[in-house]
């Protein structure tokens, strides 16, 4: 007598399988003008256990403007605040999967994203004014002062230019008595000074980065010129009779 029995053997899912994640698309670097909310990374994740074991919830760690915005199996990064690279130029991100399994198993994604530079910072000079003094009778081309701004942006954006502001002097340019080296911001006489013409002699110096739009910051400088006794004195004689 032959019979028949059916054997039913069940598999039951083991968690065995840890979670991945697949970076779908990711912005890097991240503008420092980023709005928040931008999306700037997107993620699947997978997992190929059944049930629990392979339900799959993405977080992120703690310590970063950015935050993780899901959709089902779909995950997006989106930067929670204003970026700003003067203050931080780059950040660690770890986004941590984890299965619904118990014990759950969990997989690490560091992203290393750096933040890139704007031009939002206008250089600012190191004093709010600056004098210089010239004994009169100086030679053309003497050294009057050295004017300096900083900028805290980078690369073009903090290469800074200096120039003299166009403007008149006792109906000449500024230019004709001062200029003033671009790169450096030594500043020179154009021609030999005369205190019995001029005493003080106000330079409006510029100065601009090479962003796109540049931005740019005044300064004046005084030029104090110092007599020298360069007049023989006039003697007066008293009549001879
Ligand atoms: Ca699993
Ligand atoms: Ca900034
Ligand atoms: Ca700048
Ligand atoms: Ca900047």
């Amino acid at each position: 007598m032959e019979g028949h029995c059916v054997l039913r053997v069940e598999v039951k899912d083991a968690n065995d399988n840890p979670p991945e994640v697949l970076v779908t698309s990711l912005l890097n670097p991240v503008p420092e003008d980023t709005p928040p909310e931008t999306v700037v990374g997107l993620f699947n994740v997978r997992d190929r256990d059944s049930g629990a074991n392979g339900d799959v919830s993405l977080g992120i760690s703690s310590d970063v403007p950015f935050a993780i915005r899901s959709l089902q199996n779909h995950f997006s990064l989106v930067t929670l605040e204003t970026l700003d690279r003067e203050s931080t130029s780059r950040y660690v991100v770890e986004l941590i999967a984890q299965d619904g399994g118990s014990p759950a198993l969990t997989t690490t994604l560091t992203l290393l994203l750096n933040i890139s530079d704007v031009n939002d910072n206008p250089p600012h000079f190191l004093q709010p004014s600056y004098d210089a003094f010239l004994l009169e009778n100086n030679p053309p081309g003497s050294l009057l002062c050295t004017v300096s701004a900083s900028d805290p942006d980078d690369g073009d954006n903090s290469r800074l230019v200096y120039s003299i502001q166009s403007g008149q002097v006792q109906g000449a340019p500024t230019s004709s008595f001062v200029h003033i080296n671009p790169d450096n911001g030594n500043l020179y006489a154009q021609r030999t000074f005369d205190f019995e013409l001029m005493q003080v002699l106000p330079v409006s110096v510029a100065v601009r980065d090479s962003g796109s739009p540049p931005l740019r910051a005044n300064v004046t400088v005084y030029i104090f010129v110092l007599d020298q006794n360069d007049h023989a004195p006039t003697i007066l004689h008293p009549a001879i009779h």
